[in-house]
């Protein structure tokens, strides 16, 4: 905001030559609140919307970082999960001439043109969560988030050790798949892993169906597929606000969620680990609820401070997730070579989490 902060440098010292004149310039106070402001990082900050736990969490997170006890002027802007909103938001964060920009990006293509723009600025911007899929990626000043292709290859590593062991042949799964928000980052990474677990294993996928990572729509889009298919008996939910839409769905309809499917139980995946989804782990609701870290917000202080100041920083940084049960029956999976982890949930491990 350098020629609005220029212009109220330029009225301070007015207003205080006039009032030296007149004898009664604060000049000590002055001074001071024109260093303050002059060490303040302006940074507009443009948040897809507010759809999910995880994404409260996610605004929440980052606000309590770019405080202004911390340095930071932030102007936020909540895009109500539309990218046209986010596009207006960061040509307005140009035009206030900030001094970065943080976009947590609705979906992954058509971003080419306002992020040109934004460079011709000469303002750095540093992408949180989602992606984005430019075509030149200096575009991008740098990224944090997570590897959402491990957090489906999780998801179902896990389900074929737990189904293995339980006995239940890979051709009598029935899997519906509830996605995100369609050309997410998130929703692409979730939902490719499942399809390629389902080609790898022989499992019947049945159907695939966005529902915006909101409860109201994947409550509509269970409903929907419970009509079409008797036989379901996995369903695979891309945030915890689906699960409990769909959870719901499934109660309604007389049916069981649970980890037994042999007794025709619907066996729910989900992601996120909210509080909300960890919660019904506990209740046995959700049989594994895998983690995406919404706490970011540190990390991007630091991706702003150092972009502003020149210091060194990652260009990509990955945040690290868990992956939640109440069941013991799997406490690891094979990610290539790598043995990952399984928390078997506890009341403790819900109390101690930030989220
Ligand atoms: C994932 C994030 C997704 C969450 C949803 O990083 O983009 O969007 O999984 C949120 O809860 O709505």
């Amino acid at each position: 905001m350098r020629r609005i902060l220029s212009g109220k440098l330029h009225t301070m010292a007015l207003f205080c030559a006039v009032s030296m004149v007149l004898g009664g310039c604060a000049k000590p106070d002055v001074e001071e609140t024109t260093l303050s402001e002059e060490k303040l990082i302006t940074v507009g900050f443009s948040q897809l919307g507010a759809e999910s736990d995880w994404r409260v969490a996610n605004t929440e997170s980052i606000k309590n970082s770019l405080t202004r006890a911390g340095g930071f002027d932030l102007m936020f802007d909540d895009a109500q999960q539309k990218q046209d909103k986010q596009f207006h938001a960061i040509r307005n964060f140009i035009q206030q001439e900030v001094d970065c920009i943080v976009l947590a990006p609705v979906m992954e293509t058509g971003w080419d043109t306002v992020l040109e723009e934004a460079k011709d600025a000469g303002i750095p911007v540093v992408v949180v969560d989602r992606q984005v899929n430019v075509s030149d990626t200096s575009l991008i000043t740098a990224w944090v988030g997570s590897d959402f292709s491990r957090e489906a290859k999780i998801a179902c590593e896990w389900l074929k050790s737990f189904t293995e062991v339980k006995g239940i042949a890979p051709e009598d799964l029935y899997i519906v798949d509830i996605q995100g928000t369609l050309g997410a980052t998130a929703q692409i990474g979730r939902t490719t892993g499942l399809e390629l677990a389902c080609e790898q294993n022989g499992w019947n996928l049945l159907a695939a169906v966005p529902a915006d990572y909101a409860q109201t729509k994947s409550k509509e889009v269970m409903q929907n597929l419970l009509e079409q298919y008797d036989n379901i008996n996995v369903v695979y939910c891309e945030n915890d606000n689906e699960a409990m839409g769909a959870i719901e769905a499934i109660e309604e309809a007389g049916r069981v969620v649970g980890s037994d499917i042999a007794a025709g139980e619907i066996l729910i995946i989900s992601f996120d680990a909210a509080q909300s989804g960890l919660k019904l782990v506990l209740e046995g609701k959700i049989a594994l609820d895998v983690e995406c870290n919404p706490l970011q917000g540190e990390e991007i202080e630091r991706l702003v401070m150092a972009v502003n100041s020149g210091a060194e920083f990652n260009k990509y940084t990955y945040v690290s997730e868990s992956a939640f049960s109440a069941d013991d029956t799997v406490t690891s999976v094979m990610l290539d070579d790598e043995e990952y982890q399984i928390t078997v949930l506890t009341e403790e491990i819900l109390r101690q989490r930030e989220y």
